[in-house]
């Protein structure tokens, strides 16, 4: 009998990926999933979702979550603890610890990545109760150095911007920032303003991106040269004489030695242009464009921050707009991008190492009011340690226990085998994650805590703009699952802090972080959000997007900041900071003469813990791969679709080759998604240096000597199954979602032999096996077949198999195979009339490559009318630059035919 289920209604809630923060509407299925739609309402997307927001209904599985506290025994192995036994043995470990060896011994590593809440509560037990600052986050490898930028130009860690700066600018300069691809829903207001009112775009990358291939100008700059081309526009619009002397004068300090320092980097056009390796004329065209338009913004993202001169990168840019007046006002300023959903609430609790909470500092007398603010029992009372200094106090033995939350550093921090080699010292590890496998929790901890996921928890998050939003629960926790405050709670009262630990719901923390904020404020402090101390239950449950400062009485909203001045340093004044002389950390040498570049690919978030779950978003890269210049490739005698290891002197990793115009010679990139449980050796944070900002802390993720070499493969498969299997690490392989099951993508040099004995152990036991061996193509073909359905199969040869791909995903898809269907499939010629859709480029509406090779053909030129006959880049519109990019492939090959 068919139960019709009552349809919940939808939920408001936030997208738990990028800082943009777009809200989202959650309809509950009543099976565990949930619709997924833009929020109409949400001022940061109006409705409009990109590929991995709409996506998210696919990520709500239960199969890879951690759903019971488990305890590693001295076997080695896990058992399942009850609530009560865990938390008890967590809190006394870290009791005891900090007993034996003081509170230094023990530290937090968190994650932008936790609401506010969470976050707050982890903060509070750290710095107030436990009396150590060793608490820091991911947002260390993130935002550290904008964080220390505007600190240092500002006096506090202020964002002066709004998004609607992004509609109203004349002028958007993009600076290392992909946003095409990692804040897809800002980055289409962008390309909104450019075709509605004629913004123009500038892209400052080492990198044609996708982003770049939107902009008016693209400036491939030198890795790391941005101080210096920033540097030439103070010399320049000195020059020109078009500063603001009014706004210099009344509300700034420091503009001379900027200025002459500026003169010493880039004395001149040629001088800049010779560093930066860009054409003069270029720069001559960025310099007059942002000296001519009033309304100029300027986005920075991690080629800024990830960095060893991250923060003086960040001054050198926040100086231009400083010297123009261009702050505060309506499209201009100087405008820091977040990366995780709540990288910024993070920053309003505290959450990293080198400040204490509600923007406040370690000043005796900030620690004082906090302290008193808490009824703290032991203040920190200075900074604690950064991330990359953390790991390596716990690799030396000097911290004994840790607690990560909501991070991966064995995949994500720089030199990270070290990372894992240091965990197995720590007396104490504990982790609180929604999975149950990934590398962090594979180094071993003692206890795995199972936190609540999006969908499940309650809380609010702050995007970019500095817009507080609520995440909603729309489903049921599953198995013991909790709140990460609810965890960091009860270890706090379970170590003897019962009072400043009695919270009963995600609200009763808001307000006590609220009227943090507003303590003996009075103007202080640009994070004030006392308007929201006293919100009732339901009002917090019903609180709209909300801008801050939010603050208690009747104060006008202020929606950007610093347009009169008004900063937050001891004289009110900004301060115009003298970058050093830019240079990379390391030099490249024989042994290593690329610079290595890492970042993000479209469809996939981090670690890919959750966007690797759903099949729709692993279709556009479906592994891991290093983006090689021609002339490098050739060096290196490396193929298109070959393999390659790339190599530093931290470790190595071997990667599908792709030869792309859009790299720079001199340097390869490697996405930073792929991990020990996703491919067999791709985690490129093992191959990072772990060099560090000196005002940040913030490593330079970007720029690691590194070398590369040809891995020859004899023979390419491909597996799929219904059940997941464990493949060996000395073959080559990536691990992708489908619907129904898992796929392989393998390279190997075992013979055929080798893979027909291995192969039934891949499949259910009681599947019946059929072979074909197609001799004039050397390709076999394996299947096994269960109750009418396939169960899985292996094809392998020694050409690319991946046109059998969508065919073999097909057939797992299908409930019954008839003997014809499986003759054609064995005999690999059922795809013949099958349409194979090649790599899927819109997320979105699913649409591949064959598709748009057959529009283009029958006669769409541009994006539109692509778009008129497929959809394809309609929606999120961050697959726009790559149809533009194929149309312009295929009109230049039909004109051009070889
Ligand atoms: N799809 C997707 N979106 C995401 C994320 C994701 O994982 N996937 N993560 C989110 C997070 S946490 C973050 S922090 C953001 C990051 O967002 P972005 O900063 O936009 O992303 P990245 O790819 O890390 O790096 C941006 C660019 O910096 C360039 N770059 C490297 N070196 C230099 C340099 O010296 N100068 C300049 N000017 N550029 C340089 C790189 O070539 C790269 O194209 O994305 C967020 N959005
Ligand atoms: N080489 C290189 N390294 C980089 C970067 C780079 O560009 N290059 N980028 C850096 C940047 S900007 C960032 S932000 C980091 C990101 O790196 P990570 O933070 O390490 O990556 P994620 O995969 O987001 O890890 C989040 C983990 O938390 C879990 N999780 C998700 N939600 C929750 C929750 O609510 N509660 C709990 N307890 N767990 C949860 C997920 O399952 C996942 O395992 O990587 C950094 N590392
Ligand atoms: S742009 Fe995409 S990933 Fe970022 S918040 Fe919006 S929907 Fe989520
Ligand atoms: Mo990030």
């Amino acid at each position: 009998m068919n139960v019709q289920r009552p349809v919940a209604p939808a939920v408001r809630t936030t997208c738990p990926y990028c800082g943009v923060g777009c809200g989202v509407l959650a309809t509950p299925d009543g099976v565990g999933g949930a619709a997924i739609a833009g929020d109409p309402e949400h001022p940061a997307n109006f409705g409009r979702l990109c590929s991995k927001g709409l996506a998210l209904g696919e990520t709500l599985a239960l199969e890879t979550r951690l759903l019971h506290p488990m305890e590693r025994g001295s076997d080695g192995d896990y058992r399942r603890v009850d609530w009560d036994t865990a938390l008890d043995r967590v809190a006394n470990g870290f009791r005891s610890i900090v007993e034996r060896h003081g509170p230094d011994a023990v530290a937090f590593y968190l994650s932008g990545q936790l609401l506010t809440e969470d976050y707050y509560v982890a903060n509070k037990l750290m710095k107030g109760f436990i009396g150590s600052a060793n608490v820091d986050t991911n947002s260390r490898l993130c935002m550290a150095s904008s964080v220390a930028g505007h600190r240092r130009a500002f006096g506090a860690d202020t964002v002066p911007c709004n998004y609607e700066d992004i509609d109203e600018a004349d002028l958007i300069v993009l600076v290392g920032s992909n946003a095409a691809w990692c804040h897809p829903i800002l980055f289409q207001r962008m390309v909104r303003n450019r075709t509605e009112r004629g913004a123009k775009l500038i892209v400052i990358d080492p990198r044609r991106t996708s982003t770049a291939e939107e902009a008016d100008l693209f400036l491939p700059v030198e890795p790391g040269m941005d101080t210096v081309l920033f540097s030439g526009l103070l010399v320049h619009l000195a020059e020109k004489a078009v500063l603001d002397f009014d706004y210099i004068g009344r509300h700034t300090s420091g503009f001379e030695e900027a200025l002459l320092r500026a003169l010493e980097i880039a004395p001149g056009i040629a001088a800049v242009a010779a560093k930066t390796g860009l054409a003069v004329s270029d720069i001559e065209r960025f310099y007059s464009l942002f000296r001519d338009t009033r309304r100029v913004l300027t986005c920075f993202s991690q080629g800024v921050n990830q960095s060893a001169q991250g923060t003086d990168k960040a001054n050198a840019i926040i100086n231009c707009h400083l010297a123009t007046g261009r702050i505060g006002k309506t499209g201009a300023g100087p405008f820091s991008l977040t990366g995780q959903p709540n990288a910024m609430g993070g920053r309003e609790v505290g959450g990293l190492a080198n400040q204490l909470a509600a923007h406040m500092g370690f000043s005796p007398v900030e620690v004082d009011r906090v302290g008193r603010f808490w009824n703290a029992r032991a203040m920190a009372t200075g900074e604690g340690l950064k991330a990359v200094d953390m790991f390596d106090a716990i690799g030396r033995g000097k911290i004994k226990a840790l607690w990560v939350m909501a991070t991966n550093p064995a995949v994500s921090l720089p030199r990270a085998a070290a990372v894992r080699a240091a965990t197995a010292g720590l007396e104490l590890f504990v982790i609180s994650e929604n999975v149950r496998t990934n590398d962090t929790v594979n180094c071993g901890a003692h206890f795995l805590l199972p936190a609540a996921a999006w969908g499940e928890k309650d809380g609010t998050v702050t995007n970019s703009e500095r817009r507080i939003s609520r995440q909603r629960a729309f489903l049921p926790a599953p198995g013991d699952a909790k709140p990460d405050w609810w965890i960091v709670s009860e270890v706090g009262r379970r170590m003897g802090f019962a009072d400043a630990f009695p919270y009963a719901s995600a609200a009763d923390i808001f307000r006590e972080h609220a009227a943090l904020s507003a303590f003996e404020n009075n103007g202080t402090r640009d994070f004030d959000i006392g308007g929201l101390a006293a919100l009732s239950n339901s009002a917090f449950d019903a609180l709209k997007p909300t801008l801050w400062p939010f603050r208690a009485e009747g104060a006008k909203p202020t929606a950007r900041f610093f347009s009169k001045g008004g900063f937050f340093t001891a004289n009110g004044k900004a301060r115009f900071v003298a970058p050093e002389l830019p240079a990379l950390r390391e030099g490249t040498s024989e042994h290593f003469p690329l610079r290595l570049n890492t970042g993000r690919v479209r469809d996939q978030w981090h670690t890919m813990t959750r966007t690797g779950l759903s099949p729709r978003l692993g279709a556009h890269r479906p592994e891991p791969f290093v983006e090689v210049n021609a002339a490098d490739a050739r060096r290196a005698g490396l193929a298109e679709g070959g393999f390659a290891r790339v190599q530093t002197a931290h470790g190595a990793v071997i990667l599908r080759v792709k030869i792309a115009e859009a790299q720079r010679a001199g340097s390869v990139f490697v996405p930073i998604h792929w991990s020990d449980v996703t491919a067999s050796s791709a985690r490129v944070g093992d191959l990072v240096a772990p060099n560090t900002d000196p005002f940040s802390g913030q490593p330079e993720s970007k720029a690691t000597p590194a070398s590369i070499e040809p891995v020859p493969f004899e023979y390419r498969a491909i597996l799929i199954l219904r059940r997941d299997a464990v493949l060996a690490r000395d073959h080559w392989w990536s691990r992708v979602a489908f619907e129904d099951g898992t796929g392989y993508l393998i390279a190997t040099n075992d013979p055929l032999e080798k893979w027909r004995e291995r192969a039934p152990h891949f499949f259910e036991p009681r599947a019946e096996m059929a072979e074909y061996l197609d001799e004039r193509r050397g390709v076999l073909r394996l299947a096994a077949f269960l109750h009418g359905r396939l169960e899985g199969c292996l094809f392998m040869g020694r050409e690319e198999l991946t046109s059998q791909w969508d065919m073999a995903r097909s057939f797992l898809a299908a409930d019954a195979i008839d003997a014809n269907e499986r003759r054609l499939f064995l005999s690999g010629r059922s795809h013949e009339g099958m349409v194979n859709c090649g790599p899927l480029v819109c997320a979105c509406f699913g649409v591949g490559m064959t598709a748009i090779l057959n529009a283009i053909e029958s006669g769409a030129e541009d994006v539109e009318a692509v778009g008129k006959a497929l959809q394809a880049g309609t929606n999120c519109g961050s697959c726009r630059p790559e149809l533009k990019r194929i149309i312009a492939h295929e009109r230049d090959r039909v004109a051009d035919p070889v």
